[in-house]
């Protein structure tokens, strides 16, 4: 075959040997792992295309063309919040909580019970930090899901809520993590990590659990067994030596329980929030985070584009940047995004429709479970044959 120019041994050989690049490069293609010091390099020196090539190149490695999609909902508790994230344009203080609102059992229920009879595999839960909804509240919650409907996977709660629960409950992390998987809790959703570095925490989420509280619910995750994901919240006042500090925490933690599934880049969205004034990142430099997220994330099996924050075609043009997983149906059912001023305002989209993005690129469309178990291979199917939910 005739090397191209999207070769990465062509493009990587092709650079002069006084290139820093060159050597990093030459150790991503030997499989070999980057070192903080490379990362920080890649970000400042490498281009879109550059990036964009090797970390493509590592998604066909670990994954070919396969993109993973599931059909779930989702359940936001309430966005009554006792913290103040300087990027949130969700949630509410509990003095002003008539703007806000507050699902009770019966009501999230009654949304859990308008999926019966539909091919979803996953809800995922997560919501404010409500002062007076506590563990007993969301152990009962796990348990009538569960009751209801017992195929179905519970992703719920981020460190931030868990931490608030346990503290209030005073049990330990631990205990706590323990009663919620017995009581349904089937893995843990990515969020709440925002930026671990201190220096940058304490700009944007002063008061909530800081990186080790972070780490220390998942590994506890983990170490019962559970699956878990993580996000990174990128493109604000971070400077890409936080970044790396970010992914080397989440790998260096994946080295030691293997219970992470997914790596999520979270694009910083400014609309309605005390940010406002900090602009979004380009899409060049999104493309750029997922190739890097790729590249040094060198053993999360999977990269995550989350549409409803990207927007849906942004999020089919990371599937060229080492993304291999564009998170599920969603069903008009996180107000998240749509209030931090993301062009989904509505985000839901069909099987059909998350086929037809994924084939348009030439990739080959997989439903999953959660947990990356297989469901369904749409590759040969034609779009009409897809049936609609
Ligand atoms: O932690 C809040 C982010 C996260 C904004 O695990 C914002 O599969 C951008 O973690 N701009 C919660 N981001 C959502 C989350 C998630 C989403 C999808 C899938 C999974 C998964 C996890 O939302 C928060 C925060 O980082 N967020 N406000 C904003 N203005
Ligand atoms: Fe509360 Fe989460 Fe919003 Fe922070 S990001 S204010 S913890 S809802």
């Amino acid at each position: 075959m005739i090397p191209t120019a999207s070769d990465p041994f062509t493009l990587v050989a092709s650079l002069d040997d006084t290139n820093e690049l060159k050597k990093i490069g030459e150790k991503i293609l030997r499989k070999e792992r980057i070192n903080f010091q490379d990362g920080v390099t890649l970000f400042e020196k490498g281009s879109l295309a550059f990036l964009g090539t090797l970390a493509n190149w590592v998604r066909e490695q670990k994954h070919g063309n396969k993109t993973y999609f599931n059909r779930n909902f989702h359940i936001e508790p309430t966005n009554v919040c006792v913290f103040s994230c300087a990027f949130c344009a969700y949630s509410r203080l509990y003095a002003n909580r008539e703007e806000g609102w507050e699902l009770s059992i019966e009501q999230m229920m009654h949304i859990v019970k308008s999926y019966d009879g539909k091919p979803v595999t996953e809800v995922h839960i997560v919501g404010g930090v409500h002062p007076k909804m506590n563990l007993a509240f969301f152990i009962e919650l796990l348990q009538t899901i569960k009751a209801h409907r017992p195929d179905l996977h519970i992703k719920a709660f981020t460190p931030v809520e868990l931490d608030y629960m346990f503290r209030k409950a005073k049990v330990s992390v631990e205990e706590g993590m323990k009663m919620a998987h017995e009581a349904g809790l089937d893995s843990l959703p990515g969020g709440g990590a925002e930026i671990f570095h201190p220096d940058i925490r304490k700009q944007i989420c002063d008061d909530k659990v800081d990186a080790e509280g972070w780490l220390h619910i998942h590994r506890a995750a983990h170490e019962l067994g559970m699956h878990s994901n993580a996000t990174m919240l990128y493109g604000h006042i971070e400077k890409f030596e936080h970044r790396i500090d970010h992914m080397e925490r989440l790998r260096q933690l994946q080295d030691q329980t293997g219970g992470f599934n997914t790596f999520i880049p979270l694009k910083f969205r400014n609309k309605d929030n005390d940010m406002s004034h900090v602009p979004e990142s380009t899409v060049v430099e999104d493309m750029r985070m997922y190739a890097m997220a790729r590249l040094y994330m060198d053993n999360f099996p999977h990269i995550k584009a989350y549409w409803p924050m990207l927007g849906r075609k942004n999020a089919q043009l990371a599937l060229s940047f080492g993304v291999n997983d564009i998170d599920g149906t969603i069903d008009d059912s996180t107000k998240i995004y749509s209030m931090a001023g993301s062009e989904e305002q509505t985000p839901s989209m069909n099987t059909a429709e998350l086929v037809t993005l994924i084939k348009q690129v030439k990739r080959q469309p997989v439903e999953r479970g959660t947990l990356y178990n297989e469901i369904r291979d749409y590759s040969d199917l034609a779009i009409e044959e897809i049936t609609l939910n």
